[in-house]
This record gives structure tokens, sequence and C-alpha cells, in this order.
């Protein structure tokens, strides 16, 4: 039965929506940017449904101030997206394309100008494409590069822009990057994958640094990590260190260096026989380790394992794609299951309490330190009517169950901020390209024309009254 009571928010509650650079803006071949690996990767036979590409996407860089007063009009008070690093350092070194870094201002100046409290990431997997030629996250060099990146983009958008995130899902860059090979690069070299896990956390690191040396001090800085709620397929301990197992490797080897100073207890030995972890040098864990002012989480379905002994049958239902190769390195005797309930066009299993699990988790680790749902949304199969409307209930649905846990959380007394939707609107979902749409607002690839759905109203709806509108009302 759907909840029947309204649901109310703290006033200053931030309902945001969330995009990244190269999922939206298109122009790829403008104003001096060069290709990223997700250009490359895209324009490579087979990677990407349909041969889907960025290229033109939803035409943002040209239509950004028609989106900022769609938001506007929604009733949005904030907008996560993400700075496009080849567009503002083509060759990932040296001075920044001013034409580029103009971009993103008039885009802050417009969000601005309506009221929306503008939340930059800074790296949402388009790593300049010469830095892959040179190795890479595998390499520490691409830590040092994202450094100095981070620098030229506070320094240009520090006066006007409040709330920093370093890098959005170290996971999916390190390990479908590099592991399963879905995402760009596409590599599929388990070592390289830990590699690069430990040299996107030296660039967290490294990059917090020089944004807090360019910031002002009222701005705020935090990672969006797409942590996981793994859960044991039974109470056996064969299935309980299967999800100690995954947890270091999804989880803790974020968590463990970015907000302890260390990697978590058995990380090392379980990836032993793929890794020595000899790159991690001396200082790099004082480096990776620097205060927060709030952390970001993203979440959209928690994860069921065993060992493969007691799996009914050995099965890897990760829901992170298709491929031969394993995103989770060194991990062969575990087995992925499938959640139990309804699912999302991804196929992801729709489970609020994974996200109250991960809110209240963040608030043990990193007790006192502000959270903000960064990334959260579902892919439906939405389609217009005869009269061109969207009505998408179960992305309603989705949105009222996992706002509600959002809401539980804070009546516990945590301190959640904001709300980001993934996302604002349809867009290239990577591998899976156009085929899956994420947006509360509709696009028209054909014509670029947005059609704010149903969802979007609903939710524009909570913005405006801070409470949400009980189910049936809505749906
Ligand atoms: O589209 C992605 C986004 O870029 C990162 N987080 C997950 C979303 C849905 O897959």
């Amino acid at each position: 039965m759907p909840d029947q009571k309204t649901v109310s928010f703290p006033r200053d509650f931030l309902w945001g929506a969330a995009t990244s650079a190269y999922q939206i803006e298109g122009a790829v071949q403008e104003d001096g940017r060069t290709p990223s690996i997700w250009d490359t990767f895209s324009h490579t036979p087979g990677r990407t449904a349909g041969g889907d590409t960025g290229d033109v996407a939803v035409d943002h860089y040209h239509r950004y101030r028609e989106d900022v007063a769609m938001m506007a009009d929604l009733g949005l008070t904030a907008y996560r997206f993400s700075v496009s690093w080849p567009r503002v350092q083509p060759t990932g070194r040296g001075p920044a394309v001013q034409r580029g870094l103009d971009f993103y201002r008039r885009l802050v100046d417009e969000l601005l100008s309506h009221g929306i409290k503008p939340a930059v990431t800074l790296y949402h997997w388009d790593l300049p494409q010469e830095l892959e030629d040179a190795g890479g996250w595998p390499e520490r060099e691409t830590a040092l590069r994202f450094a100095e990146y981070a620098h030229l983009v506070g320094e240009a958008l520090g006066d006007r822009v409040e709330q920093w995130i370093t890098l959005n899902e170290p996971w999916c860059s390190a390990f479908l990057g590099y592991g399963s090979g879905v995402h760009a690069p596409g590599r599929t070299e388990p070592a390289a994958a830990l590699r690069a896990a430990h040299h996107l956390n030296l660039a967290h690191g490294l990059g917090t640094s020089a944004l807090r040396s360019v910031l002002p001090a009222r701005d705020t800085v935090a990672v969006s990590l797409n942590s996981s709620a793994v859960r044991p397929l039974s109470q056996d301990p064969r299935d309980l260190a299967a999800v100690r197992r995954i947890d270091n490797l999804a989880n803790g080897v974020f968590h463990g260096p970015m907000l302890h100073g260390a990697y978590p207890e058995g990380l090392f030995e379980q990836t032993a026989s793929v890794t020595d972890w000899s790159y991690v040098l001396d200082g790099d864990l004082d480096a990776i380790h620097q205060p927060l002012d709030a952390l970001g989480l993203n979440y959209y379905t928690p994860a069921l394992v065993s060992s493969a002994e007691t799996a009914p049958e050995g099965q890897r239902a990760d829901g992170h794609g298709d491929s031969a190769y394993s995103p989770w390195p060194g991990s062969e005797d575990v087995a992925f299951h499938q959640t139990p309930g309804d699912r999302t066009e991804m196929g992801w299993t729709i489970d609020p309490t994974g996200l109250h699990e991960l809110i209240t988790r963040y608030a043990r680790e990193a007790p006192g330190l502000p959270l903000y749902i960064t990334e959260n949304g579902a892919a439906c199969d939405d389609k217009p009517d005869a009269e061109g409307r969207v009505h998408d209930p179960e992305r309603i649905a989705y949105l009222h169950g996992h706002l509600s846990a959002v809401r539980r959380a804070i009546g516990d007394g945590v301190d959640v901020r904001g709300y980001y939707l993934w996302s604002l609107m349809d867009n290239f979902e990577w591998a899976y390209g156009y085929g899956k749409r994420f947006g509360a607002v509709y696009v028209d690839y054909a014509t670029q024309k947005r059609t704010p759905k149903s969802s979007a109203q609903w939710y524009g709806q909570a913005a405006k009254t801070g409470t949400l509108a009980p189910l049936t009302e809505a749906g």
C-alpha cells in the first residue's frame, strides 16, 4: 500500500537534479575541446548499444539557458553538473582553455540568476584521451594531472560556486573502466583496476588540497561515492566472508583511505594474487585523507552475494553490464545474486532500505559530516502519449520511496542536507546509449524537445512545498 502520510523535509533542504558533461553536453569538437576516453570508447564499434555516442547528446552546450529556465520553472533549488576535463584542459596538462571555462561561468551565472545553487563535480569519467594514452588512472601521474586541473577550475569558478565534488563514483572509473571493461577505456586488467583505485584516491586527496588552496573558505569540498549496501544470501559464515570481501572492494577501498587514512583490513590479502600494492607510497595515505566538508552518496540498488561454494548456481548478476571479465579483482570465489523485488529498466532491484542503510553507515563512519544524496533515480520505459505527455508513475513511486528513506534517516538524527535526482533529463547512459531513460524530463532525441514527465512535476511540487505528495494523488 502506498504511504498516505505527508512527508515533510527541513526548510533549507536542497532539492536538486544531477547530470554529467559527456552525458548531456554534445559539442564535442567545439571551442577547443579534444576527445576524452568516452569519445574514443563510444566511437569504437561494439562498445555502446547501437553505436551511440555523446557527440550531440542532448545538446546542452547550446541549450543550457533553456535547461536552466526549465529547472527554475520546476522549482529546483540546486543543480549538480560536471566539468568536462578535455573542454577545459584539452591535453590534461598546461594552461586552461578560456572558452571552455567561459561556458561553465555562463552556466553558473545563469543558475545563480535563477536562484539555483550550483554543485560542480570535477571528474565524471571523461579523462582526456592523451592522459589515457600515457597510461591513464593506473599511473600516478594522472593523479598529479588531476590536481592541476582541480586548481584551474577552482580558480576560475571558486568565486561563484560554493559546492565542490572531486570525483564521481571512482569505483566505476577503476573497476568498470579497467576491470570488466564495460566503461571507457575498456581495459580488462584486474591489477590495473586496483592501481587505478589507488590513484583515484590520490587524485581525490591532491585535488582536495588544490581546491582548498584557491577556494574561498566558505566553499565546501566533497566526493560522490556509489557505495554499495552489500548483503549476504544467508548467514552461512562463508557468505558473510563474501560480503566482507565485496564490501572491501565496493566501499572500503575508497572509504578507508578517504575517511580513515588506511586501506581496510583484509583488502591487501584478498587481492594478493592480483597485485602487491607497491604503488602505495609513503605519504600517499596522508595525502588522500583530507578533511572533507560533506559526503555525497549515489545510490540505486543493493547487492546480494554469497560464496561461490554455497551459491545454488554460480551466477554473476551484479548489475554492472555484460562482460566476460569481472569488475571484482580477486573475487572469483564470490557469487552475485538478483535481489528479490521489482526492478527498473536497468534490471536494478528497487529497494529504498539500502539507501537508509548507507546513510546511517556514513553517519557512523564519518560522524558529523553533512551528507548529500548526489544521485538517485530510475530508468523507466517512458513514452509520450497521443498528446505528447509523458506519464511515469513508476519513477514517482521510486522517488517517493527513496525520499521517504532519506526523511527517515533525517528523523533518526542524520544530517542529510539535500537530494539530487538522477537525472534532470534523459541522456547518454554510457554503454547503454540512449536506450535507458533516467530523466525527469523527456528528451525527443530527433528534435531535442524537452517535455517534463509527470515525475518532474511531482518532484518540483516536493521542492516547492518541502513535502512529498502521497502516491495516490501523484501517481
Ligand atoms: O548515468 C549514471 C551516472 O553517470 C553515474 N551514476 C549512475 C547513473 C545511472 O547509471
